[in-house]
């Protein structure tokens, strides 16, 4: 059975994402990577991992076209799966992206985890949703530990892939994300904070699968 986790490997030791991405790559759809785990010996990683598993690079991109273009080409140039990328920057922001990345998915963020996304963010989510349509993107970050809003999404964007984070550590249910239209969960301390990250990430696939009907 396909594996819709996404395991977040947040740790600023690029050798020790290495060694857990080795352990749990049969068991997961993708690993995402931050920018503090390039920050340790620069984006070679992403090629290491690459080899390994998909690599979605969580960097958030959010600048003018021309920078947004050069961190999205050197990103698929590196042989990463995908890329994340805010949309709150506009149409020719997004687009560049979009452009330049290829064969790399882009996943834009339109709605997020944090308690602080209530402040300015919240009230664009339809917005953002709109523009990242427009401007073809494979997929979207969406919060799962707001089913509502992720169901709205689901609505809105029927045909984009959804990826969630804001499970376990944030609060939200995996199984409760997927039955509200998530394609993909993300978990991150979920896994490698524990003390067997191959068992805890098994254990997610199983919960996943069983809200699928599938176990
Ligand atoms: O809205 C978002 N919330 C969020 O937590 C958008 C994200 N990209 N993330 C990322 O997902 C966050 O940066 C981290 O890498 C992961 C969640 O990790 P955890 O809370 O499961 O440890």
């Amino acid at each position: 059975m396909d594996s819709r986790l996404i395991v977040a490997l947040d740790l600023a030791d690029s050798n020790q994402v290495l060694e857990i991405a080795k352990k749990i790559s049969n068991e997961v759809f993708a690993v995402k990577l931050q920018w503090i785990t390039v920050m340790d010996k620069g984006i070679s990683v992403v090629k290491e991992l690459s080899k390994i598993t998909r690599v979605l690079c969580d960097f958030k991109v959010a600048d003018i076209p021309y920078t947004n273009s050069n961190i999205a080409s050197r990103v698929a140039n590196s042989n990463a799966w995908g890329i994340i990328t805010h949309s709150f920057l506009g149409r020719d922001s997004l687009s560049a992206v979009v452009e330049a990345a290829g064969n790399m998915k882009v996943f834009s963020v339109v709605a997020m985890s944090h308690p602080g996304y209530s402040e300015f963010m919240k009230e664009h989510v339809h917005d953002l949703v709109k523009v990242s349509t427009d401007c073809g993107v494979y997929g979207m970050i969406a919060p799962g530990n707001d089913y509502k809003m992720l169901r709205e999404i689901r609505d809105l964007a029927p045909d984009v892939k959804i990826a969630t984070p804001g499970v376990g550590a944030q609060g939200g249910s995996a199984v409760m994300a997927i039955e509200a239209g998530a394609d993909y969960v993300i978990v991150g301390r979920g896994v490698y904070g524990s003390s067997d990250p191959v068992a805890s990430t098994r254990a997610i696939n199983q919960e996943i699968w069983s809200a699928l009907g599938m176990a």
